[in-house]
């Protein structure tokens, strides 16, 4: 038995895990109900991916991992699902390869804003951003574009997770580089990705910080090797082809 009361070795187990945590998420008053919704989509996606991480996923999150490695100031942005679902591994992330956290999120209110603030904490942040949104993302008109300036405003690197919408295409105008994790390879923020990460961010972060421990070694050019041979659009075909042709395991 787990956190919730299902053997591991249940069909579901990954899926009600996931709906556990999203779920306790909201009593916690990080997650926000249409959190609730969005959960519900990804799932439909991960199903029909067979709820596995794909050869082309890993590949994107071996580059993602190679990126945020190369990157002189990365960010990884957490919003009310990211929280509730990996906070302990985004925090092993951000250690992994020497990057930011800051709390960047749609529906923002200051008591969830905090909430997540010591979440993050309680697993291990030490230093948690988002909370001064001293800067903004130009041609954004909600609350998204509230960033602090020496977090995502100063970022040459961003992992975006989770949202489908148009941050992502904004802060590609500042040229920042992105890396987006999303279920749906359709999602907007997916199709405007440099590093577009299609899996279940539940698989897909703990796996970027194996990669990122295991190219620590990996000198500049071995890294932007990794990063130059991973093609978005290939990925995207690939993942779209995977739920179209249900490969369920
Ligand atoms: O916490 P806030 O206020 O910033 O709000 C966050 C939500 C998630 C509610 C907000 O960003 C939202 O409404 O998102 P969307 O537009 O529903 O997009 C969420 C995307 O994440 C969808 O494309 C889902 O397929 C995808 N998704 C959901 N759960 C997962 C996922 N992708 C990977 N792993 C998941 N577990």
């Amino acid at each position: 038995m787990s956190e919730i009361e299902i053997p591991e070795d249940h069909p579901r187990y990954q899926s009600l895990l996931t709906r556990h945590r999203i779920e306790a998420g909201v009593d916690k008053g990080i997650t926000s109900k249409q959190g609730l919704i969005a959960e519900g989509r990804g799932e439909a996606f991960d199903y029909l991916l067979g709820e596995r991480t794909t050869e082309s996923a890993d590949a994107a999150e071996r580059a993602a991992a190679a990126q945020l490695l190369l990157a002189d100031h990365p960010v990884l942005s957490v919003n009310g699902n990211v929280a509730a679902l990996v906070a302990p591994e985004i925090v092993d992330l951000a250690e992994a390869v020497d990057a930011d956290i800051e709390i960047n999120l749609f529906n923002r209110t200051p008591e969830r804003m905090e909430a997540i603030a010591a979440h993050l904490r309680e697993h291990g942040a030490e230093n948690v951003k988002g909370l001064t949104a001293d800067g903004r993302i130009p041609n954004l008109s909600h609350e998204r574009a509230k960033v602090d300036a020496d977090g995502i405003g100063a970022a040459d690197v961003v992992l975006v997770p989770l949202e489908d919408g148009d941050r992502a295409e904004a802060l590609g105008e500042m040229d920042k580089t992105e890396i987006v994790i999303d279920l749906n390879p359709l999602s907007r923020s997916a199709q405007v990705a440099a590093i577009p990460i299609v899996d279940n961010i539940i698989r897909a972060v703990p796996n970027m910080t194996d990669h990122a421990q295991e190219l620590r070694t990996a000198n500049h050019d071995q890294l932007e090797e990794i990063v130059d041979a991973f093609d978005p659009e290939a990925a995207l075909a690939a993942a779209e082809a995977a739920i179209r042709e249900g490969e369920l395991a």
